[in-house]
């Protein structure tokens, strides 16, 4: 690996985080596989030698748990998903090279050489650990199977992960209070021998890791305070049938071919094979396509190629709830094992619906299929997804949100510009080339999109990929307009031609730049543009070249979305969830079961948000992480923030969260409306001193005028007040 710009010469593997084969996908889950997508097709057009990969993650107790549940055996449960995601994920335009899964041969193989590596060169060691067995089941309860009290936060936990809490990974026998997630039954702990690999050896090398990695800044800067408080070692062993055996070496000769300690047959952690899935599913790739095409060993192991002495570029995109398995154990084993080291971790937020989380129990989601089988386009889904915020920020979706952006940017903006300057050029022109060449503006504007592209993908933006496009369809639309070719058609015919050129020029560098983020759509645009072969296949230098091709008649790239459909489809999720709510109510008596089931099939991927306002404020891992975004102190001069006192609070008619209130700011007293009736008791809130946007633009809310916005913290509208005695009208600097 290097640290060069991409595009590089040693080959790059881009991969995505296993889904566990458990459940449905729905949009939220899909986060991060297009923002793989997108960001391998990116390197790609940079020229970037790029293996894609993922596959399905069979293993562990989320599969196990489930499968229980529905009286399946864990393998045909997890097939039967397996192949579903399989072909979920094309229908998005996710187009991994190769799409695997934990429990094939390749996986099994790869990982049992690699964990015997592992212990051959010293870094396992066995212990006793004391490990939650059901009495009455006669079971021995890993992970899932077991449910009690976080040691570290207090909150409830799973047996391996805070995931209601602070997050953390939990070793086996953290948890406290243990219960049987099956039976119900109270746990107890008993003494088992583990393997353990030895991670707390790797602080210091993981260290200078972190300091190397690429990637979000959230990827980095968690696992740096994990290395902080001290790493603990790791068990990579589980009592479970369902799973890879332990490699059996010289000394073990268990008649499953796995390993065993002194007493007992052990599976791996689900977290040994899934990481090295990556490794196998590039391997499966080659095998496919051949060394000379991708050659999986030099991107994966250091020293296995003079040409790439360091490996290849590995970049991984996940959820910013797997950031440890990530950043500490997965490196840790790579070191250890010889392998190389990944370059970068893009790890994304979380997706919300509504501004909640999503929740498969209350089918408070909008399913994959589902959006396709309402008849929209994936592009656009890709595009919102792709460029909603920034990569860690988390992302929400509602069907007017996605409305909006639909209609302004890919229908007013990236579709508006192709449409009108295809159209006029067809109709005028035979063909294109129009004019000898690119006039020296667009040109220079053309090169500017690409620079754009290129420092996006150095950066480890996606959404900046989506605005570098944006940004020139923006130029686009004001230089035909400035232009105004229609008039010139007459005047002066040959300026007229060069005026459409230049845009034929521009609509082709959309294609090629916008091919990351909408595959299908940058297609049909590039038959459009009378361009032979596929714009997968080019590079950012197709988008130098200019014209080429016979124009054909153009069609409209992006369908308008109308406000009605917006309506039908919050109608539909509404009344969805009010009938499984309504359902949840009346078994009331096996809602846990139901629940802990259901729920764990949110687990199909890492981008999820805890269900609904499970958000505790002193849970630091929820918080959003700090923008890098800076404003000038000019910019926050702008603000005109102002101390101000709640004279009165009423409600207004109609609105359920929303308060009139009458705030005195010293020089004036304004009417401000605020979303805090179910947060505050209102009897309570005049003369409570707050903290007001003065100069925030005006809005009409419920036919109330608003003229100011009261600032407060969080979900829960804490109230932002003084310290001391500020007075009303004083500013805020
Ligand atoms: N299967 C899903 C998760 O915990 C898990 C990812 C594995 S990535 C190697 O989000
Ligand atoms: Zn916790």
């Amino acid at each position: 690996m290097s640290h060069d710009d991409f595009p590089t010469d040693d080959p790059a593997v881009v991969t995505c985080g296993l889904p566990y084969a458990n459940g449905d996908l729905h949009i939220g889950h899909l986060r991060t596989y297009v923002g793989g997508d997108v960001y391998s097709r990116a390197l790609e057009r940079l020229g970037q030698e790029t293996a894609f990969v993922s596959g399905s993650d069979m293993h562990g107790t989320p599969v196990a748990v489930n499968a229980e549940q529905e009286g399946v055996s864990p393998e045909d449960f997890a097939l039967d998903w397996h192949e579903r995601y399989a072909a979920t994920f094309p229908k998005f335009n996710v187009e991994f090279d190769n799409y695997g899964h934990t429990h094939d041969e390749t996986n099994t193989a790869v990982t049992q050489g690699l964990v015997r590596d592992l212990d051959e060169a010293g870094h396992v060691y066995e212990k006793e650990i004391m490990v939650a067995y059901d009495p009455v089941d006669d079971q021995y309860l890993p992970d899932r199977y077991v449910e009690g009290t976080c040691p570290y936060c207090g909150a409830h936990a799973r047996g391996d992960e805070c995931d209601e809490g602070c997050q953390r990974h939990l070793e086996p026998g953290e948890v406290e209070d243990p219960e049987s997630t099956i039976t119900g039954n109270p746990a107890e702990y008993r003494e088992r021998t583990h393997k353990f690999f030895a991670v707390s050896e790797f602080s210091e090398y993981l260290s200078g890791f972190l300091d190397r990695l690429e990637g979000t800044s959230n990827a980095r800067n968690q696992p740096r305070e994990w290395i902080e408080q001290g790493l603990q070692d790791w068990c990579i062993t589980r009592d479970m049938d369902w799973g890879i055996d332990y490699p059996g070496g010289e000394a073990t000769e268990s008649p499953r071919g796995g390993g065993e300690t002194a007493d007992h047959d052990l599976v791996l952690y689900v977290w040994v094979d899934a990481p090295i899935e990556y490794i196998s599913s590039t391997k499966q790739y080659s095998d496919r396509v051949g060394a000379d095409a991708f050659d999986w060993e030099a991107a994966w192991k250091a020293g296995a190629s003079d040409d790439h002495p360091e490996g290849g570029e590995v970049v991984h995109v996940i959820g910013r709830d797997i950031i440890q398995h990530h950043t500490i154990f997965w490196p840790a084993m790579l070191e250890a094992t010889d392998h190389a080291e990944p370059r970068a971790v893009m790890a994304s937020g979380f997706v919300t619906l509504g501004g909640k989380g999503f929740s498969t129990s209350r089918d408070r989601a909008v399913w994959a299929d589902e959006y396709l089988d309402e008849g929209f386009h994936p592009d656009p889904l890709r595009y919102y997804l792709a460029t909603n915020g920034g990569f860690q920020q988390d992302v929400d979706f509602s069907w007017e949100k996605f409305r909006d952006r639909v209609n302004t940017e890919l229908v007013g903006t990236v579709g508006n510009f192709l449409y009108r300057s295809l159209l006029f050029a067809h109709r005028n022109y035979d063909d294109a080339p129009i004019a000898d060449a690119t006039s020296d503006e667009v040109d220079a504007r053309i090169e500017e999109a690409i620079d754009d592209v290129e420092a996006a993908v150095n950066d480890y933006s996606v959404r900046a990929l989506g605005d570098a496009v944006t940004d020139l369809a923006r130029f686009g639309n004001e230089y035909i307009q400035r232009s105004e070719p229609w008039n010139l058609v007459d005047e002066d015919p040959e300026e007229a031609a060069q005026v459409i050129h230049d845009c034929v020029a521009i609509a082709k560098a959309i294609a090629v730049l916008f091919e990351p983020i909408a595959p299908e759509k940058c297609e049909r645009l590039w038959a459009q543009l009378g361009e032979d072969d596929s714009v997968h296949e080019v590079t950012v230098d197709a988008a130098r070249e200019g014209p080429a091709g016979d124009l054909a008649e153009p069609t409209e790239l992006f369908e308008q979305i109308e406000d009605e459909r917006v309506e039908a489809l919050n109608e539909k999720l509404e009344s969805r969830v009010a009938e499984a709510e309504a359902s949840d109510e009346g078994d009331a008596g096996d809602a846990d079961g139901d629940e802990s089931g259901e729920e764990s099939a949110d687990d199909a991927t890492d981008d999820e948000a805890t269900d609904d306002e499970a958000t505790d404020d002193t849970d630091m891992t929820d918080i959003e992480p700090l923008s890098d975004d800076r404003i000038s102190f000019d910019d926050f001069q702008e603000l005109d923030i102002r101390i101000g006192r709640i004279e009165e609070a009423e409600g207004i008619e109609g609105a359920d969260d929303l308060l009139k209130l009458r705030v005195d700011l010293g020089a004036e007293a304004r009417t401000i409306v605020a979303g805090l009736k179910q947060l505050h008791d209102v009897d309570n809130l005049p003369d409570t001193k707050v903290v007001v946007l003065a100069n925030m633009e005006k809005a009409e809310l419920f036919g109330v005028e608003s003229n100011g916005m009261v600032l407060a913290a969080g979900d829960e509208a804490d109230l932002l007040t003084t310290h001391e005695d500020a007075g009303p009208g004083t500013k805020v600097k």
